[in-house]
This record gives C-alpha cells, sequence and structure tokens, in this order.
C-alpha cells in the first residue's frame, strides 16, 4: 500500500495545475459575508466574487483559481456522516467571461485523470436535465462532453433541480452544473443502473461541482435574467478529495480531520461515541475558524452559528459526564494544524480560547440548569416538545434548539421547530422594536408618537430638505403641546411642531437632531397677538409616521396650524455634526483596513461636540495604533475627497459593497454616502461636502465598553484645534516645571522615575533585612540585647531600632551598610537607662567603623567609611554593654 496523501499536496496539485493553465491565483477571503445581505457567511468560493458574474466588477485575470474557507450551516444537522461538514476549504477554479463548458469539462477530467490519478472507471458526472420548478432549459451539451472526454455513457447521470446551483444566497448569478462523483464502493450500497435512483448520499460522493455554467441571475422576485456574459465557477471540498484519493470512509479519516477526532476522543477518556467525537470535531474547528474572525459568540447572525455548535459540544461532553474536558487542547491542534494556511488564528489564539471559556462557563452556570428544567418538563413519553417550551429554554437558560431536538430524538419524539421559530422571530421583533425606540425623548419629555396618529392619512410624512438646505419657508401642519394636539401655542409653552418640509435633521442614525428657530412669517397670522411667533427649537425627533417633530418652547407671540412659518437651523452646531458624521465613516473605514474585516459598527453616537464610535474588534488598540488611525484619517481630511450621495435600492446598494449596519432597518430606497472609493456606506444623516471640511481629527480615548466591542471617542474641526492645543499646554507646563525643555520632558521624568525607584527598592530592602525580635540574645546577667545587621539609611535603622528596644526590653544595635557608608544605631529602653549609656556604648564601637556620631542615653547615631568594620562591631557589642 503506497502512502496516503496529504491534504497540502492535494491543494497544491489543483492550484498549480490551474495555474499552469494560465488562471490567476487569488486569495480567499473572510468566512464572513459582510456585503451581502443574503448571506451570513461565505457558502462557496464564487460568493465574495459574485460581482465578477454580474459585470457590475471585473476580476484581475478571466482565468481564477484559490482556497476558500466556506461555512455551510444548513449542512449542521447532517454533520458526523460521511462527507458532511460545518466548515469546509473550497478549492475553486473561475473563467469569467472567456471559455465555457467544454473546456471546462477538459481540465476538469485532465486534473482528476492525469494529474490525481483517478480511475475514470469510478468517476461519474452528473449534468442538469431540466426541472418542472425552474423554467429553464436542460443542459444538453454537457453530457457529450464528458463523453467525448472519456466518461462512459452509463456514468452520465441526468438530474434535476440538484443540478442547478445558485446563487449563493438569495439573488445572484447561477446556472446548470455539473457534478463529479467517485464511486467509493460495493461496500457501500449497490451500484448505479442508468434510468434509476442515484445514491447521492453513501455509494457515490460528489467530489467536484466540476462547473457551475452561469448563465442566468436569479431576482429579488424569484424570476431569472440573463447575465450579459456565461462563466464557469467550479467548487471542490478539499476534504472530499482528499477522503476519496485516499480511499478513507470518510472525511474524518483525513489529515485534515483526524487528529482533531483523536483529541476529541482522547480528551474524554473515549467516553464519547465515534459519531459525538467526529461532530465534536467539526463544530470546533468551525467555531475556532470563526471565532477567529473576531466574531462573538451570540444569539442573533454571525455569532449565532458558533453558539449553537459550541453549546452543543459542551452539551454532549456534559452528558457523557465527562468532567474538565479539555477543549483547550483540541483548539490547540486546531490551530497547529491549520495555522499556517490561516495566520490570523495564530494571532487571534488567546481570544479563541477565552471566548471558549466564557461559553463553558456560561453553560456550567447556567445551561445545564435548562437541562435539568428540560428533563422535568418532559420526563415521560410522547417526548413531543412543544416549539414555545424549546424557544423558552433557549431564552431563558441559552439552551440551543439541538440539544433539546437531540434529547427528544434520543427518546423517540422530537421538537415543533416551526414553533420554536415562530417564537424565536417574534422575540427578534419585539428586541429590534424596543431598540429602534431607543433615542430621542427624555424622562421629563418622552416621545409617543400616538399623539400624532390622528395625523395620518391627512398630513403627509415631512419632506425632509435638510441635506441641501439649511433654511426653508413651509407651513405648519400639526402641533401638540403636553401631549395632545393643539390648534396653536403661545408664549411659554413647550409646544411640537410638525411643518409641511423642513431642513431640521431628526435624530437617526446616531445622529442627533437639529435646533434652531422656527419663525412666523407674515405676521401673527392667527391673531391672537402683536409678536411674530418665535419657537427656539431643542430638539428634532421623527416619528413612525415619518414627521419630523420639532420640539422647543414659544419665546415670543403665538403660532397656529397653517401658519406660514421659516425653519432656520442652526448652522455651526450642524456644521459640526457634519463633520462628526463624516469623520465616523472616515473612521469606520480605516479602522477595517487597519484591523480587518472584523470590524463592524457596534453603535454610533454623532453629537456636534464630538463623536462616539463603538465596534467589534477583541483587543484594545495600542497607543501607536491609535496614532495610526489619526494619521491615516487625517491624510484622508487633506485628499478632500468629494462626498457623493446616491439613492438606489437596498439590494444594489449592498451589491456594490456599501457597509451596512448589521441589524439595522432601511427601507427600499436607501442612500448611499461615498468619500471617493474610500468609504461607502448606507446612511441618512447629513455629511460635509469634501472630507476638508472635516478640518482635523482626534481621538480623545479608547476604551472597551463589553467585551469584544471597543469605543473611541474623537473630536473634529476646531473642538479638535482646541484639544491639541489644550495638550500643548499641559505639557509645557510641565516642561517649565522641570525647567527642561519640551523634547526632554520624558528623559527628566524617566529620571525622577528611576531615582523614586531606587528610593523604595533600597526601602524593601530594608524592611526584607530588617532584624526581628527573635535574634536578640542575653548578656551573662541574663538582660535581653539584640545586635544585628540590617539594611537602609538612618532613618530607617533608627525607626528600626525603636520598635525592637521596647519589643525586647533591652539595649538594641542596628548596623547596615548604607550604599557605601557604615551606619550604626543605639537605642537603650528608658527603664534600662540607668545601667545603659546608648552614647557611650556607641562611642566604644565607633572606632570599628572609623567613624563619629553621638546621642543621648537612650538613642545614639553614627556613621563611618569603614564597611568591612561592621560585622567586628556586632561582635563587640556584648563588652561594649559589659
Ligand atoms: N459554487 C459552486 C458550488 O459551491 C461551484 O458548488
Amino acid at each position: 500500500m503506497h502512502r496516503p496523501v496529504t491534504s497540502r499536496e492535494v491543494r497544491a496539485a489543483f492550484l498549480d495545475f490551474f495555474v499552469e493553465h494560465d488562471h490567476h491565483r487569488i486569495g480567499g477571503v473572510s468566512l464572513l459575508s459582510r456585503n451581502d445581505p443574503t448571506l451570513l457567511f461565505v457558502n462557496s468560493g464564487m460568493a465574495p466574487l459574485k460581482r465578477y458574474f454580474t459585470g457590475e466588477e471585473r476580476p484581475p485575470h478571466p482565468d481564477l483559481c484559490n482556497v476558500q474557507p466556506c461555512i455551510r450551516t444548513k449542512d449542521i444537522d447532517d454533520v458526523g456522516d460521511r462527507h458532511h461538514l460545518t466548515l469546509f476549504e473550497m478549492l475553486g477554479s473561475w473563467s469569467i467571461d472567456h471559455y465555457f463548458k467544454e473546456r471546462a469539462i477538459e481540465l476538469a477530467f485532465e486534473l482528476l485523470t492525469t494529474r490525481l490519478g483517478f480511475d475514470p472507471h469510478r468517476l461519474y458526472a452528473t449534468v442538469f436535465d431540466g426541472d418542472p420548478s425552474l423554467p429553464l432549459p436542460a443542459d444538453d451539451i454537457s453530457a457529450s462532453i464528458w463523453e467525448g472526454v472519456g466518461i462512459p455513457r452509463d456514468h452520465i447521470v441526468p438530474l434535476g433541480v440538484d443540478n442547478f446551483w445558485g446563487p449563493a444566497g438569495d439573488t445572484g448569478p447561477c446556472g446548470p452544473c455539473t457534478e463529479v462523483f467517485y464511486d467509493t464502493g460495493a461496500q457501500f450500497g449497490p451500484g448505479f443502473v442508468p434510468g434509476k435512483e442515484f445514491d447521492t448520499t453513501r455509494r457515490y460522493i460528489e467530489i467536484w461541482n466540476a462547473g457551475v455554467f452561469m448563465e442566468y441571475e436569479r431576482q429579488a422576485d424569484g424570476t431569472f435574467s440573463k447575465l450579459p456574459f456565461t462563466s464557469v465557477d467550479t467548487g471542490c471540498g478539499l476534504e472530499r478529495l482528499v477522503m476519496a484519493m485516499n480511499g478513507q470512509d470518510s472525511v474524518y479519516d483525513t489529515d485534515l480531520m483526524q487528529p482533531i477526532v483523536e483529541m476529541a476522543g482522547a480528551a474524554a477518556d473515549d467516553k464519547l461515541s465515534p459519531e459525538n467525537e467526529r461532530m465534536i470535531a467539526d463544530h470546533v474547528r468551525a467555531a475556532t475558524f470563526i471565532l477567529g474572525e473576531g466574531v462573538r459568540p451570540s444569539n442573533e447572525g454571525a455569532g449565532y452559528i458558533p453558539r449553537r455548535v459550541l453549546r452543543k459540544s459542551i452539551a454532549v461532553v456534559h452528558r457523557a459526564g465527562v468532567a474538565g474536558y479539555d477543549f483547550d487542547g483540541i483548539i490547540d491542534v486546531i490551530i497547529g494544524m491549520f495555522g499556517e494556511h490561516y495566520p490570523h488564528l495564530v494571532q487571534r489564539r488567546s481570544e479563541i480560547h477565552a471566548l471558549f471559556r466564557e461559553e463553558h462557563a456560561d453553560f456550567e452556570r447556567v445551561i445545564s440548569r435548562g437541562l435539568d428544567q428540560l428533563e422535568r418538563l418532559y420526563s415521560a413519553a410522547p417526548f413531543r416538545i412543544r416549539g414555545r417550551d424549546a424557544f423558552d429554554l433557549f431564552a431563558t437558560y441559552g439552551l440551543p434548539l439541538d440539544i433539546v431536538r437531540d434529547f427528544a430524538r434520543e427518546r423517540g419524539g422530537d421538537v415543533d421547530v416551526e414553533e420554536y421559530e415562530r417564537e424565536f422571530r417574534v422575540h427578534q421583533t419585539k428586541s429590534r422594536v424596543i431598540k429602534l425606540r431607543g433615542g430621542g425623548g427624555s424622562e421629563d419629555w418622552p416621545v409617543d408618537d400616538r399623539r400624532f396618529a390622528a395625523l395620518e392619512g391627512t398630513v403627509a410624512p415631512t419632506a425632509f430638505l435638510g441635506y441641501a438646505d439649511v433654511f426653508a419657508r413651509s407651513s405648519v401642519v400639526g402641533m401638540a403641546v403636553a401631549g395632545q394636539l393643539v390648534g396653536g401655542a403661545t408664549v411659554g409653552d413647550r409646544v411640537e411642531l410638525i411643518a409641511r418640509a423642513t431642513p431640521f435633521y431628526a435624530e437617526s442614525g446616531g445622529q442627533v437632531g437639529d435646533t434652531g428657530i422656527v419663525r412666523a412669517i407674515g405676521g401673527p397670522a392667527s391673531g391672537t397677538g402683536t409678536e411674530p411667533a418665535e419657537i427656539a427649537v431643542v430638539d428634532t425627533i421623527r416619528t413612525s409616521q415619518g414627521y419630523h417633530v420639532h420640539r422647543g418652547t414659544v419665546v415670543a407671540g403665538s403660532v397656529a396650524v397653517g401658519d406660514d412659518v421659516s425653519l432656520e437651523v442652526d448652522t455651526e452646531r450642524r456644521d459640526n455634526l457634519r463633520r462628526n458624521h463624516s469623520a465616523t465613516h472616515l473612521l469606520q473605514a480605516v479602522l477595517r483596513t487597519m484591523l480587518g474585516e472584523h470590524v463592524h459598527q457596534a453603535g454610533s453616537l454623532v453629537e456636534p461636540s464630538r463623536l462616539r464610535f463603538d465596534f467589534t474588534n477583541p483587543a484594545a488598540l495600542t497607543r501607536e495604533q491609535l496614532y495610526e488611525v489619526e494619521r491615516v484619517l487625517n491624510r484622508a481630511i487633506f485628499s478632500d475627497l468629494a462626498a457623493n450621495t446616491e439613492v438606489k435600492s437596498f439590494a444594489e446598494a449592498v451589491a456594490s459593497g456599501a457597509l451596512s449596519m448589521e441589524g439595522e432597518k432601511y427601507g427600499d430606497r436607501v442612500r448611499v454616502v461615498h468619500f471617493g472609493d474610500y468609504s461607502v456606506e448606507l446612511c441618512g444623516g447629513t455629511h460635509v461636502a469634501a472630507t476638508g471640511d472635516i478640518n482635523l481629527f482626534r481621538i480623545i480615548s479608547e476604551s472597551s465598553i463589553a467585551s469584544g466591542v471597543r469605543r473611541i471617542v474623537a473630536l473634529t474641526g476646531e473642538a479638535a484645534v482646541e484639544y491639541t492645543l489644550h495638550r500643548d499646554a499641559i505639557l509645557s507646563t510641565v516642561a517649565g516645571r522641570l525647567k527642561v525643555g519640551v523634547d526632554d520632558v520624558p528623559e527628566r521624568i524617566e529620571r525622577l522615575a528611576t531615582g523614586a525607584k531606587k528610593k523604595s527598592s533600597r526601602a524593601g530592602a530594608a524592611a526584607a533585612a530588617a532584624p526581628a525580635a527573635g535574634q536578640r540574645t542575653t548578656l551573662a546577667d541574663g538582660t535581653p540585647y539584640l545586635a544585628a545587621m540590617s539594611a537602609g539609611d538612618a532613618t530607617v535603622l533608627r525607626a528600626q531600632a525603636l520598635h525592637l528596644a521596647a519589643s525586647i526590653a533591652g539595649p538594641v544595635v542596628i548596623a547596615a551598610d548604607d550604599d557605601g557608608r557604615a551606619r550604626v544605631t543605639v537605642v537603650v529602653p528608658r527603664a534600662l537607662e540607668d545601667r545603659f549609656d546608648a552614647a557611650a556604648i556607641l562611642g566604644a564601637l565607633l572606632p570599628l567603623i572609623e567613624g563619629r556620631g553621638g546621642g543621648k542615653p537612650g538613642m545614639a547615631m553614627g556613621g563611618g567609611p569603614r564597611v568591612t568594620g561592621l560585622r567586628e562591631l556586632l561582635d563587640a557589642v556584648p563588652s561594649a554593654l559589659g
């Protein structure tokens, strides 16, 4: 038997083959599908390349190849069988508007047989035969091409909808495909008979989708349109290819999985079933890759998948009664295996471990209680678990649906998944509504849309003019005072006013509402006063009916519904808001470029005085990184990139690469704000005309607000200049006090700090060397005394001696080498002063250190240059006391 091929060799053979055939190798991308709202994770090599197939973007070369890690969440339930995995590496090749079916099939056959050594007799090719559910013709060309290259007719299998691939997500390029299957042998089932069913789950394993022939684009309404040109998209699961080449039973036997399975089993002292060992190997591998992208486990979005697979793994181990399962060891095996190809796993090792541990700890804390609750609720057959109960267990204890389902299935029952999902959706909508209701109000002036509900139908949503103007004329169409609709308001009233059109921006998307003045024009139209009405607007909010509500106080005259008014935004404040909002966009772009695509907005607040931007990133930014952010961002300001806005459909906007905020609700038509190519975001806010108007950007703080979420607070324009000058002034003051130039401050501080450290380290040494009362001894007459070495200066020695003399109730002599000078302190307790004289004792000892000193009967101190005499001096103490 010859040596099995390694996955490394197979990766290389695939890529080398295509590169030799004039394909350009491109890199894989992050597992996260950030710019495609129809996909959570990249599920195929072509998903990130969609725009090449539609012609919206030109590829760097017509023919391409790469390796791309992919996640298929719909395969999670099949994990543990022979060939399904949550995460797999896809080998892909593409021809964009270049060659088509013939060349694609020729290349596939040549690679499989000549280069990878497959026996053509064990290969089968499926082709698209049309399907009643698809208004598209059958592919009658591929079959004859396969036959032409050498696949026997009876190995060519026409299939329906299974051989139509795409789109990745809900919309995009798609087409009929032709897949190559490998015959794994008679031990896995009966052979294929033409015209009969083709077993694609056991005996025949798909090894390569050797060509999706991209011809169509699926639209959001489910219809298909023709793409402007045809292309080829192929994808081959590396794990399956290695399995087939080595004749292994399953993907878990390949070198891509086997060491992980082994570790998963060993960590449980072989208490897990082989299926569970495989499942854990798959799940921990997938979670490691996802967490390695900076995703945190959560109940929604991308974070839900690692949470689901980890909790399932932890639950399985828990139920098998394994204590202290070594997930860390498994993760290290995975990083050891894949770190070379995916270096970010190595870089994020500690975060991955930390997030695993957090999930594990949560499990210990609450989820196991959920399991107990489940067992209490369903203790007897039939184990038909209500969706609502399953959802409650998830919402209360974080118990994943999979675990509940396993529990039920093991007992011959099941879960009402439909009801579970319904509950889940209701819950999501509720929490979104709460979030959307977030800002705008204050405790004493709450926002309540209901007060304007009566206007709906008669008063159209407010026309917003504020992108172009900060001043406009319009008329009042609705007003409320104290929460009630009113026809008019007068001086002193706190009023909420709606006009037909307004330049006032209403709080949303993190940007606070405009302030300014609303004035009646044409005199007191309502005839109730003489002064023209004036309303000082302190905030503007938006209601669910689409009204911009100006909130403020009538400071002069009276105003009534129907009055003509001029609406004047406080322009200075608005200009600062524009600066801060545009800077927030640039900041997000800089962070993503610098730190990686895992960075995404977790919150934002745009105020006139500052901006606050929250984003996901597992670690704090270093000081150097923060400087770099400021440097790069200011460079973007100096480039004076023009702001361009366009209004398009949400799908178009996201397809063109605009960043959208996760969880944010967008209408059908959205505004896309560009600053050159540098930053492209969906945004309804108000912006500078060009980045130069931001003037200057300074970060004032970077901090953590939740684990994995960082917050940057920054300033722009004049505030940034003031901040910089203020810092400068502080520095000048410090330099002045230190009596050095500003440039010399760091060195001076360093010197001061070292001096302080030296002092404190000497104090430390003194403490460590301090003699203890236990060292005392006695004179011939039984009087206790103590003579010992210590460390420290005169003050330290005196303190020690006084303390010791009191505690032993006898004379004490302490000596020390204080930085090259011999020091001695003698203390006699008051009660013994009639017998001993400290000064006399010291006098008797000093010659030994060639020293000088003096004192009183109770205490005397001295010092001398002869450090070597200290020992002798201590030995002489009994006779000096004598
Ligand atoms: N995109 C095709 C697939 O994933 C090749 O099967």
